[in-house]
Order: structure tokens, then sequence, then C-alpha cells
């Protein structure tokens, strides 16, 4: 039987920028990434979300914008991923450097997808262009898509 476990991830866009992180360690290192981590029992997935963030590089946000939902299935895991991803326009602190992340900004044109989870290329141009979406991605191993499936909606 699949379970599913719940997971957030922010991305704090500016209008000629985005806030990214390199991954330190576990789940994803060496990867680029948006803050976030699993919701932990009590919380709300939008407490999470904050939470993670602030942990894992410093910032507080005003607003987060529901932007989009996809579930990864790993062959072989008996565990679904259901990750919510929100963006931040704007923030209060200063990005830094914490134990699972180094946070460094990134131009909207130089967004490092080579060195991104590859399911990224497809949903963030849809995140940057401010739509909502729903996606499924199939995973053999951290590298290969199998299929996926992805669709813009109205509402989440
Ligand atoms: O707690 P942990 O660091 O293991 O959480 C994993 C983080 O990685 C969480 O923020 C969700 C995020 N994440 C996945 N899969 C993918 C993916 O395919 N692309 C991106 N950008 N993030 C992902 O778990």
């Amino acid at each position: 039987m699949l379970t599913t476990k719940l997971l957030t991830l922010v991305l704090v866009v500016q209008p000629q920028r985005v806030l990214l992180g390199m991954k330190k360690r576990g789940f994803g290192v060496g990867l680029w990434n948006g803050f976030g981590g699993k919701v932990q029992p009590g919380e709300t997935i939008e407490q999470a979300a904050r939470r993670e963030l602030q942990e894992e590089c410093g910032l507080t946000v005003d607003a987060l914008h529901k932007a989009g939902q996809i579930t990864f299935e790993f062959v072989g895991d008996k565990e679904l991923l259901e990750v919510h991803i929100f963006r931040a326009d704007s923030f209060q602190g200063e990005p830094t450097e914490s134990e699972e992340m180094r946070p460094q900004w990134f131009e909207l044109d130089q967004v490092p997808f080579k060195n991104m989870w590859p399911d990224d290329l497809y949903w963030f141009p849809l995140l940057l262009q401010k739509k909502l979406f729903l996606g499924y991605f199939k995973f053999q191993g951290q590298d290969t898509i199998l299929e996926y499936t992805l669709k813009e909606v109205e509402e989440l």
C-alpha cells in the first residue's frame, strides 16, 4: 500500500531574481532548490512552509501564495511525496546560510536547472508566471522521469 508524506517548498521570487539554496545534506543534496521540508504533526501546511523557510535561510515572509501541488512517486518506494509549493514576493531578514542550505540569488534567466531536480524545468515557468499547477511525476532514482502529468488549474 502507498502512503503519502506531506512536504512544503517555498520560492521567494522578486521581479528580477529568485532565491535558491544549495542543499548541503540529505534528500536532494548538491541541488539548488527552494526551501521546505516535512509537515510535522499539529501544524498546518502553511505553518510548516513558514517554519522551514525560517529554519533553512532565516527569512520570514508576509503573504505566501499557493503556486502548485506535485505528487512524486519513486519506483520501488511505498511512500508518495505530496509537495505543496508556495511563492513569496516580499520578505523580512537577510538570507543566511544554515546547516541545511546555502542561499543565493539567481537572475530569472539564469536559473540553474542543470543542478536542480529535473521536474523543476517543467513547472518553474508556471510558477514564475503566477499560474497555479497540479502535477504528478514518477521517478526512477533521482535523475529519470518515467512519466508525468502537469496541468494548470484555477484553484488549489
Ligand atoms: O526535509 P527534506 O529536505 O527532505 O525535504 C525535501 C525538500 O525537497 C522539500 O522542500 C520538498 C522538496 N522536493 C522534493 N522533490 C522535489 C522536486 O522534485 N523538486 C523540487 N524543486 N523540490 C523537491 O521532495
